[in-house]
């Protein structure tokens, strides 16, 4: 069956072997094959139709916090802020959850979809399987072992998110609390360009300026970047949303902080917000490690671009665009931003 309707409403279109060979370049990488959702054309493995209308149907408690970004915005940063300013504001270290990865404090609803894929499929994802059993009894792993993780967790849940906001329950902001995240689109492509290489389900081998023609065309999987942000910014005056930048937060964290705090309505102390920007800063994550497990990537190259902390700054596209590159994106980003009101910072 080549189409189908989701709960949401969206139509799905599996892609022809042709359109396939067009942006995989003969790389036959996920079992299902891959999906458009339509109409904006997000590009998913297949297996996603399924884990979609599941999540359509997620049970939505008030107390939820939905962190949803495109990736590589500044998701794991904000996921920590929102997980330890819900869940352990004063950063106990003997908090039990805390000694757990963040990726099984705080479930990703996106990752299931990528057990489909050949590389990831031989390999066990050790967190993930031992919580899953843990919490999960009974349960099958086919019907979306994060989920059901995600399902199973203690209230308030921080929900990680890389779905745009179209794709999740039409109720979502009226119950929920939604955090958004947007970066920079030059950043945000430079920093995917650098995981895609040295995750496991991916080891993209092309060069950069290919990565950023096919991200600019959508042709990549969790792509197209603009609708995602357009329709979070589009909500930025509902007062479920909370809507800010990754450049915001480089320049300014602390405002940043006092303002989640208002939004998840915390009332934390300007002394616990303090200690939190710093556990939270690029160095601490970094020196506590990868939230992921390490089934997820290739050790070497992922050891040597940095892993998942890799440079945390704003501006790196400088450090890689071409001028000939740089002029095709502004226009793109001029084209895409025309009559929306929204503006990035590209940097220093
Ligand atoms: S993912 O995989 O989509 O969830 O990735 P995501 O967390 O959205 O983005 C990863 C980039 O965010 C940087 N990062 C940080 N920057 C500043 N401070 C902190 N604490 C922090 N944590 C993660 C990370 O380094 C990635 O950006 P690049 O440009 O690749 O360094």
């Amino acid at each position: 069956m080549n189409k189908q309707r989701l709960l949401s409403g969206h139509e799905t279109e599996l892609l022809t072997s042709e359109e396939l060979r067009k942006i995989r370049e003969d790389r036959v990488m996920y079992k299902s094959g891959l999906v458009r959702i339509l109409s904006d054309g997000w590009l998913y493995p297949a297996i996603a139709t399924r884990y979609l209308d599941w999540i359509y149907n997620m049970e939505l408690r008030p107390d939820d916090v939905f962190i949803i970004t495109f990736p590589k915005s500044g998701t794991t940063w904000m996921q920590e802020i929102l997980w330890v300013m819900l869940r352990n504001p004063d950063l106990d270290p003997n908090n039990k959850e805390m000694k757990e990865p963040l990726w099984v404090r705080s479930m990703d609803l996106c990752f299931d979809m990528f057990f489909d894929n050949y590389e990831l499929a031989k390999t066990d994802m050790k967190s993930i399987a031992e919580k899953f059993s843990r919490v999960c009894p009974g349960k099958k792993k086919e019907d979306g072992m994060v989920i059901q993780i995600a399902e199973s967790q203690p209230l308030p849940r921080v929900i990680k998110s890389h779905f745009p906001l179209e794709l999740h329950n039409k109720d979502l902001l009226k119950k929920c609390k939604v955090v958004y995240v947007a970066r920079n689109p030059k950043d945000v492509m430079v920093s995917n360009y650098h995981y895609v290489r040295v995750i496991r389900n991916e080891n993209y081998q092309g060069s950069l300026e290919k990565f950023a023609r096919d991200f600019m065309k959508g042709d990549l999987l969790l792509c197209p970047y603009w609708p995602h942000v357009l329709q979070a910014w589009r909500q930025s005056d509902n007062p479920n949303l909370y809507f800010t930048t990754y450049e915001d937060m480089k320049d300014d964290i602390m405002g940043q902080l006092r303002n989640i705090n208002k939004f998840l309505g915390k009332n934390l102390t300007e002394e616990q917000l303090k200690k939190i920007a710093k556990f939270t800063s690029f160095s601490s994550m970094k020196t506590r490690g990868d939230p992921i497990d390490k089934a997820f990537y290739i050790e070497d190259l992922w050891k040597k671009q940095g892993g998942m902390f890799r440079k945390g700054i704003k501006g790196d596209w400088k450090n890689h665009f071409s001028p000939e590159l740089n002029q095709e994106m502004d226009q793109w980003i001029r084209d895409n931003v025309k009559d929306t009101g929204l503006k990035f910072k590209f940097g220093n």
